[in-house]
C-alpha cells in the first residue's frame, strides 16, 4: 500500500504595510498565477490552497509608535491571525506555506509555528534567507518599517510587546536563528546582532566557503537536536538580476545556482516543517520573472531534482 501523501497548506498573507513601498500585497496572487499549487501537486503532495488569511480588526489598545514602528496596529492585526493560522495548521498535521506579502508577516507565522513546536516538545530552528538581517527594533530602526524588525521580535527583543499584546507570544532561542545571505545591516542593528551572538552568514562567508558548507553546518545542528526547521525565504536574498520583483533590492545576492542548491539541501535534509515566501512585489517584477523563479525554488525545496542523491551526498562521487 502507498503511504499517505504529505499535506501542504498554502496561506496567503497579502500585507505590505510593513514595507516602505506598496505592492507586496499582490505577491500571493502572483505566486498562485505562477503555478505554485500545481508545482507542489506535481511533487506528490496533497496541496490545499486555503486562500488569504483574514487579518483581525486592529485593536484600539495598540497605540502605535508613529514613525518608530509604522502601521503597528495593522501589522499586529495580521500577526495575531497569522500566528493562529500557523499554529492550527501545524497542529492539524499539515505543513504551512505562507505566501507574502512583506516580511513582517513572519512575526505571525513563526510565532504560531513556535507555539506548536513548544507544545510538541520540539526545538524550533529558523533559517532566515535574506539580504537584510531584519533585526531592528523601534529604538534602532532608521526607517520605521516593520518588515525590518521581524527577526528581532521573534528572537524576543524588547519594544514590540504590543504586536501580540495579551495573546500567546513564543520567542525562539536566539541561538537557533540562522541568518543567511545577508549583505545589508544598519549600524545599531549590527550592534544588537553582535550583542546577542546571532549567527549571521553574510555574502562574504558564502563567497569564501561556499553555500553548501555553510548550509550543512546549520542542517547538522538542527538534525543533531531533532529540531523542527522553519525557512523564512525573503526573495531579496537572491541577486536582483534574477529576482528584480522586490522592494528593497541589494546587489551581490545569491545566484540562481546557489539558491537552487540551498533548496535542494533543505529538501534532502528532511527537516523543513514550515515555510514563508515573502517580499515578492509584482508591481516591480519584470514579466513574472521573480514569481516564476520563486515557484521554481520552492519546487526544489519540495524535492524536484535532476538526479536523486544518496545519504552520502556530502562526499563527491567516488571514481573507479
Ligand atoms: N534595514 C532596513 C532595510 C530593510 C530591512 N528589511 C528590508 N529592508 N526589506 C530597515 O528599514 O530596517
Ligand atoms: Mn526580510
Ligand atoms: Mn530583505
Amino acid at each position: 500500500h502507498t503511504p499517505p501523501k504529505p499535506r501542504v497548506a498554502l496561506l496567503g498573507a497579502p500585507i505590505d504595510l510593513g514595507a516602505s513601498l506598496r505592492g507586496a500585497c499582490m505577491g500571493p496572487a502572483a505566486l498562485r498565477i505562477a503555478g505554485l499549487e500545481e508545482a507542489l501537486r506535481e511533487r506528490g503532495f496533497d496541496v490545499e490552497d486555503r486562500g488569504d488569511v483574514a487579518p483581525r480588526t486592529p485593536a484600539p489598545q495598540v497605540s502605535g509608535r508613529g514613525e518608530r514602528a509604522r502601521n503597528l496596529a495593522e501589522i499586529a492585526a495580521w500577526a495575531r491571525s497569522l500566528s493562529d493560522a500557523a499554529y492550527e495548521t501545524m497542529r492539524d498535521g499539515a505543513m504551512p506555506v505562507f505566501l507574502g506579502g512583506d516580511h513582517s508577516l513572519s512575526m505571525g507565522s513563526v510565532n504560531g509555528v513556535a507555539r506548536h513546536a513548544a507544545e510538541a516538545g520540539r526545538e524550533l530552528f529558523v533559517l532566515w534567507l535574506d539580504a537584510h538581517a531584519d533585526f531592528n527594533t523601534p529604538a534602532s530602526t532608521p526607517s520605521g518599517n516593520m518588515h525590518g524588525m521581524s527577526a528581532a521580535l521573534l528572537a524576543g527583543e524588547e519594544g514590540l510587546e504590543e504586536v501580540f499584546g495579551d495573546e500567546p507570544r513564543r520567542p525562539i532561542d536566539p541561538a537557533n536563528l540562522h541568518l543567511f545571505g545577508i549583505r545589508s545591516i544598519d549600524r545599531d542593528e549590527r550592534n544588537l546582532l553582535v550583542a546577542r551572538g546571532i549567527d549571521v552568514v553574510d555574502m562574504r562567508l558564502i563567497d569564501e566557503h561556499g553555500a553548501s558548507v555553510l548550509m550543512r553546518r546549520v542542517l547538522e545542528r538542527v538534525a543533531a537536536r531533532n529540531g523542527m526547521l522553519h525557512v523564512s525565504f525573503d526573495l531579496d536574498a537572491l541577486d536582483p538580476a534574477i529576482a528584480p520583483g522586490v522592494g528593497t533590492d541589494v546587489p551581490g545576492g545569491l545566484t540562481y545556482r546557489e539558491a537552487h542548491l540551498i533548496m535542494e539541501m533543505l529538501h534532502d535534509s528532511g527537516l523543513v516543517t514550515s515555510l514563508d515566501v515573502v517580499e515578492l512585489n509584482p508591481y516591480l517584477d519584470e514579466r513574472g520573472k521573480s514569481a516564476r523563479l520563486a515557484v521554481d525554488l520552492v519546487s526544489s525545496l519540495f524535492g524536484r531534482q535532476v538526479f536523486a542523491r544518496g545519504p552520502d551526498n556530502a562526499l563527491a562521487p567516488a571514481l573507479p
